[in-house]
């Protein structure tokens, strides 16, 4: 029996709006400027982002998914799933390995895949609902703090955060995080991270700054958002893409350069932003871990490690942790 899936909208298109009027208020008014990471991610964004995960130079989408490929059966086992919760879930292109193994271990028996884009949520949902056809599929539309107040209940449940996409944030952000997951989850449940792994600046650094370019257009993505969304003028050819590795705060920083004076309008939020040549706006940190590392960062949050899996060259790691 098929059922089709269903989708449950906890963010409105105002709700969106309103937070990056704030976010850009906030970061294009602090000094040194930044802004948040969330909001590369409009239909091209995404698009932009997919075609990296393709880059020779960005090895963690790849190693990511050979280490699913690998692992998804032993993954299955240690946590036996009833419902997988997917924070983040994008394209769901990866998670088809754990859905696999999550129905041939027995256990599974529906998918809540969770993004703050419903257009990609919407696609990906009907794709895996037609591809498994056995199982209940419900999309949620939230932000991702959000969707932990309305995770469904009914059964065993895994939660995964893949991708690497915690190391997105700053060490406070993920405390908090970590601990709301702990807070939601009931003890023998589990939590599935995907973590970039601290690894050489030589390797590290080319996966953010590739050769043909893509991750600079994806990093002046955002400025074409806020020109977009708030009718902004930033004439994005007077920006420079950076990428560097921060030693330590062991995280990848992407920034924005001002190749000139610039008096930038926002017409929606009403104001003027001045930029100086050369002065730098942050848009990204990407964080890496090492194992004990995001061991205590769990371990503060309320869980204990109970498997890692990382690939042979220790770039990237699966942790699968209990409360
Ligand atoms: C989607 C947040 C995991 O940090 O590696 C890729 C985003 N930024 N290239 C990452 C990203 C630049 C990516 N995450």
């Amino acid at each position: 029996m098929t059922t089709a899936p269903t989708l449950e909208v906890y963010l409105e298109p105002d709700q969106l709006k309103d937070a990056l009027r704030k976010d850009a208020t906030v970061g294009l008014t602090s000094n040194p400027k930044w802004l948040p990471p969330k909001w590369f991610y409009d239909a091209r964004g995404s698009e932009l982002f997919e075609q990296i995960t393709a880059l020779p130079e960005y090895f963690p989408t790849r190693t990511e998914r050979e280490l699913l490929r690998q692992r998804s059966g032993e993954i299955a086992e240690v946590a036996a799933p009833e419902i997988l919760v997917e924070l983040g879930s994008g394209s769901s292109e990866k998670t088809r390995l754990l859905l696999e193994a999550g129905t041939r271990h027995g256990t599974l028996h529906t998918y809540v895949p969770q993004d703050v884009s419903v257009s990609a949520l919407q696609g990906a949902a009907e794709q895996i609902g037609a591809e498994f056809p056995r199982l209940t599929v419900h999309g949620v539309v939230s932000d991702f703090t959000e969707s932990l107040h309305h995770l469904p209940r009914g059964g065993r449940r895994m939660i995964a955060f893949l991708g690497g996409t915690l190391g997105n944030m700053v060490p406070g952000e993920r405390a908090e995080f970590l601990a709301g997951i702990a807070d939601v989850l009931e003890p023998g449940e589990h939590l599935l991270l995907g973590v970039g792994l601290v690894t050489d600046p030589a390797v590290l650094v080319p996966a953010y700054d590739d050769a043909a370019g893509v991750t600079a257009q994806f990093n002046l993505n955002v400025l074409r958002v806020l020109n977009g969304q708030l009718d902004a003028d930033f004439p994005l050819d007077a920006f420079r893409h950076i990428a560097l590795w921060d030693a330590d705060n062991e995280w990848i920083e992407m920034r924005l350069e001002a190749q000139r004076t610039l008096s930038v309008r926002v017409a929606a939020l009403d104001l003027d932003v001045e930029f100086a040549r050369g002065e730098q706006m942050r848009t990204e940190i990407s964080a890496k871990f090492t194992l004990p590392g995001i061991a205590g960062e769990l371990a503060a949050a309320g869980f204990e490690v109970e498997r890692t899996w990382s690939d042979p060259d220790d770039r990237f790691a699966l942790v699968c942790a209990t409360r």
